[in-house]
């Protein structure tokens, strides 16, 4: 086991979950550090993240106008930045070495391999670690689809909206098909690839909340009839996400099928 995994985030963030219900699966160590989506304009991005004091406030070498869902300055240090290219939170380090994990895939696939043998990401077999890959690789597209969506969803266009409806659907469709052979995505084992879809359509049928936004802009909710029309999505997502290890991180109610 490596000495762990330190996350900075806003809090709570389903993208964190994914490592912290991986950890749990196999006991590595994760600690988190963050606050409030609308707190962290008042933080200091960095290895050793916290709240600003006067003399951050006063430092302009510190600001960086967010890029992504942030539309104030932010802080981050110059080491935040060499570690973390793209600026994003979850931003992740490797506890020992302090290097730089970035994207929540990629940082749960980290807690995978931080923790003791575990079949998480496909064990030995790197076929099978290959294949996980490859559904991760289709779930990011989702949600970085996904996060387009919710960040316009006050001013919502065709476009933006049929790219979102494709996406799901082309997901979904593939996590269906291949739920109708397995119990679960990859074979018969959990993997990363089934604690990444509970945590990211989970997020995504949050998109129940937008229904008076997006019907007064001429829209129906893309997740209306998603138990119908995706049962083994639907009853996947409803069984994990009452297992210990999903139920002990994810917010109360926040899958409510
Ligand atoms: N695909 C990434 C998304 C990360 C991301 O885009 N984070 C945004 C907030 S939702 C961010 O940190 N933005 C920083 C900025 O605006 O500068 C993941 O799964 O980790």
């Amino acid at each position: 086991m490596s000495s762990g995994i330190k996350i900075f985030s806003y809090l709570p963030n389903p993208r964190v979950w994914k490592s912290l219900i991986a950890a749990n699966f196999c006991g590595a160590k994760v600690e988190v550090v963050g606050d409030e989506p609308k707190n962290l304009p008042n933080w200091l991005w960095d290895y050793d993240a916290r709240k600003l004091n006067e003399n951050d406030k006063a430092n302009s070498a510190l600001i960086r106008k967010g890029r992504r869902g942030f539309t104030n300055d932010l802080y981050k240090t110059d080491e935040f930045l060499f570690a973390h290219p793209f600026g994003t939170v979850p931003a992740a380090f490797d506890s020992e070495t302090k290097s730089g994990i970035f994207e929540s895939n990629s940082i749960m696939r980290a807690v995978a391999r931080s923790g003791k043998p575990n079949n998480l990401y496909g064990g030995n077999d790197k076929v099978l670690a290959s294949r996980i890959d490859s559904f991760l690789d289709v779930n990011l597209v989702f949600a970085r689809e996904h996060q387009v969506y919710i960040l316009s969803v006050e001013k919502m266009n065709e476009v933006l909206y049929n790219r979102m409806k494709s996406a799901y659907e082309f997901y979904l469709d593939g996590i269906e098909s291949a739920l109708k052979i397995n119990k679960f995505i990859v074979g018969d084992f959990m993997s990363l690839a089934d604690i990444a879809f509970v945590c990211d359509v989970g997020y995504f049928l949050k998109e129940v909340n937008q229904r008076d936004a997006l019907k007064g802009q001429g829209f129906d909710l893309i997740s209306e009839k998603f138990k119908e029309e995706y049962p083994y999505c639907s009853d996947h997502l409803v069984g994990l996400s009452k297992q210990e290890e999903f139920s002990t991180v994810i917010t109360d109610g926040f899958i409510n099928l």
